[in-house]
């Protein structure tokens, strides 16, 4: 009572709005004005940036969580009514005319797209120590995730402004409490990896409160009564913050028309993302969620047509654990299961999305970017009345369609995964107990795949690459391949990278091979040891000959091994740089390395 007298007016309306959803129990106990002052206003921000944070604000909150935890409750299903069937999309195949086509219109209208990374997650899977963009996506040249992704935009930037104006595509960050500080650090210290700090926009996502029951009362610290306890409320918060950052509407006057969404850790995408793109400006889709082969029951979400009793229809990401059940609850008695092609039938969500501006704004306008949400409380037994912990709401970013109209041109594109996926989210424990022929997505799967797709993409270019071999590293078999690395501006497209390799090149398979500039060109080279070529953009070169050196041995670490870093512990390998021929140009002109 008598602390009401400590609060702002608009705190007296927080305090009354909670006390009648039945929040009392926040403040029970509370000792009279004159003691724990401090806290109690430290509790009250807290309160207000909760309130502030949500759209609709802490009523709709716990609002939300008391239906959805009453539907919970009472084993209501969400796909209730709806059944599931195999969806149509483009289907695409690496360097087929098609695909050219598709890249060549891609990379053009890059330059009215913005990209959107979402890195709030702390990765607990992973158990990485630091930030999982830090992360070298591979080890022979030690670049990071976000220094390659925003090497990619750059080379996509100057790809799609070759004689116009130089556009800046915009680069937004989702980060969180638990990201947000290192991230901008890793930024500042490497001068933005290239881009314009300007052209980067950093937005931290908020936590939720959590939820202590049934009734949707909210959970206090166990050792703090003056704070609530609060978890992550998922990526799909990446679509309020954009909206009411005002972020959209700049975008859209500068003349903008694509947003493409993507994850911490996929060192493939971006070979992916002009030829994507090329499908959502040919097929006018509003969105296209990209999408590859899926193993049955394999730990990601797959892309579904949902066709409701009542005549609604939607394409739509179905959860990996609610894809099963919804198939055996449809008419599928064995559920998710492999078809003849020795895949699942619904497609896997990469959970790259690309959405057209205008409609996106459009959406967001009557929504505020509320996406649909979902609670998961792990229950005590079978009453479902009281939970083991404290829960809390949460959302998912590829869950954006669901609120839009039928007529919404929703529609996904399925890329072959050894150039479109390969995360890095699981273990070295949790990896080497994955079923075989269901892929690691570890730090060593990572690693191998980047390898295997550019050199499957040289051999298509018409480079004789030798076959790979397997081998296993912290238990996991993978394939082997020479080390065959490149910077984002040498090959952006396919068809780039085959105008630069030229005659008859080889490379053997204990190779590595760093190709660090932008008009480095290959001809007639026979690759057997490691060959390190850096060059600035205004100086040619032109690498032909034998180059033969005892070249970057590949040995085995074990991740138990505290001897040796964290980062190559988690993959199981390291390179032991033995020999190698290491080349840089500084000044324009044109070069010949003759080796
Ligand atoms: N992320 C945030 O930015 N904020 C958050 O609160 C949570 C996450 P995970 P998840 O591609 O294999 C997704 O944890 O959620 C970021 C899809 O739902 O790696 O288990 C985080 O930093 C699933 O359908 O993945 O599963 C990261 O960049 C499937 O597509 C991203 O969100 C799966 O990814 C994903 O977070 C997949």
């Amino acid at each position: 009572g008598e602390n009401l007298n400590l609060l702002s007016t608009q705190q007296q309306e927080l305090v009354k709005m909670l006390l009648e959803n039945g929040q009392d129990h926040l403040f029970r106990d509370w000792p009279p004005p004159g003691v724990d002052d401090d806290h109690k206003k430290a509790f009250f921000d807290q309160l207000t940036l909760l309130d502030s944070s949500y759209p609709g604000g802490l009523e709709s909150y716990i609002k939300n969580a008391k239906r959805l935890l009453a539907d919970s409750k009472a084993g209501n299903n969400p796909y209730d009514g709806f059944t599931p069937s195999v969806p149509t999309g483009e289907t695409l195949t690496f360097g087929d005319e098609n695909y050219i086509n598709f890249e060549e219109t891609g990379v053009h209208e890059a330059r009215k797209a913005a990209f959107v990374l979402v890195a709030g997650g702390l990765g607990e899977r992973l158990g990485y120590s630091g930030i999982k963009v830090a992360l070298p996506a591979e080890t022979t040249t030690g670049t990071c995730f976000i220094q390659h992704y925003i090497e990619s935009i750059l080379a996509l930037q100057e790809g799609s402004s070759q004689g116009e104006s130089q556009t800046q595509i915009p680069l937004v960050i989702m980060t969180s409490d638990d990201t947000h500080g290192r991230t901008l650090e890793l930024l500042e210290s490497n001068s933005y990896f290239g881009m314009q700090p300007t052209q980067v926009t950093l937005l931290k996502q908020e936590k939720v409160a959590c939820l202590e029951d049934n009734d949707a009362r909210l959970a206090l610290e166990q050792q703090n009564k003056y704070r609530i306890q609060t978890k992550p409320h998922g990526h799909g918060d990446v679509h309020s913050l954009l909206y009411s950052s005002g972020i959209l509407n700049v975008w859209y006057d500068a003349g903008l028309k694509w947003v493409l969404f993507f994850q911490d850790t996929n060192g493939l995408l971006f070979k992916a993302i002009p030829a994507a793109l090329g499908v959502s400006a040919s097929k006018q889709y509003h969105v296209n969620s990209l999408a590859v082969p899926r193993k049955a029951k394999e730990a990601i979400g797959g892309i579904t047509r949902l066709t409701h009793s009542d005549g609604r229809s939607m394409v739509i990401n179905v959860e990996y654990n609610q894809l099963d059940p919804l198939l055996r609850a449809s008419g599928y008695p064995e559920g998710d299961v492999n078809c003849e092609t020795g895949y699942s039938p619904f497609p896997g969500n990469i959970n790259q999305l690309i959405l057209e501006l205008g409609p996106y704004i459009e959406e967001l306008s009557k929504t505020g970017g509320a996406i649909q949400e979902f609670v998961n409380p792990k229950y005590k037994d079978a009453s479902k009345t009281s939970f083991k912990s404290s829960t809390r709401l949460e959302c998912m970013m590829q869950d954006y369609p669901k609120t839009l109209s039928p007529s919404a041109r929703v529609g996904f594109t399925v890329m072959e995964t050894w150039f479109a996926y390969a995360p890095v989210k699981n273990n070295a424990e949790d990896a080497a107990k994955v079923p075989k022929g269901n892929p690691y997505h570890s730090a060593t799967s990572g690693e191998m795949a980047i390898y295997r797709a550019n050199s499957i993409i040289l051999k298509k270019a018409g480079v004789q690459v030798a076959e790979p071999v397997l081998q296993v590293f912290n238990g996991q078999e993978v394939e082997v391949w020479p080390r065959v690395t490149w910077k984002p501006k040498w090959g952006l497209t396919f068809s780039r990278i085959k105008s630069k390799v030229r005659g008859n090149c080889s490379i053997s398979l204990r190779s590595t091979l760093a190709i660090k500039g932008q008009n480095i060109f290959i001809e007639n080279l026979s690759l057997d040891g490691a060959l390190i070529i850096d060059a600035v953009d205004e100086a040619e070169v032109n690498v032909s000959g034998s180059v033969q050196n005892n070249g970057w041995i590949l040995e085995t670490v074990d991740y138990k091994d505290t001897t040796e870093p964290e980062v190559l512990r988690i993959r199981g390998f390291k390179f032991n740089k033995t020999e190698q021929l290491e080349t840089k140009y500084a000044e324009p002109g044109k070069f010949h390395l003759k080796a």
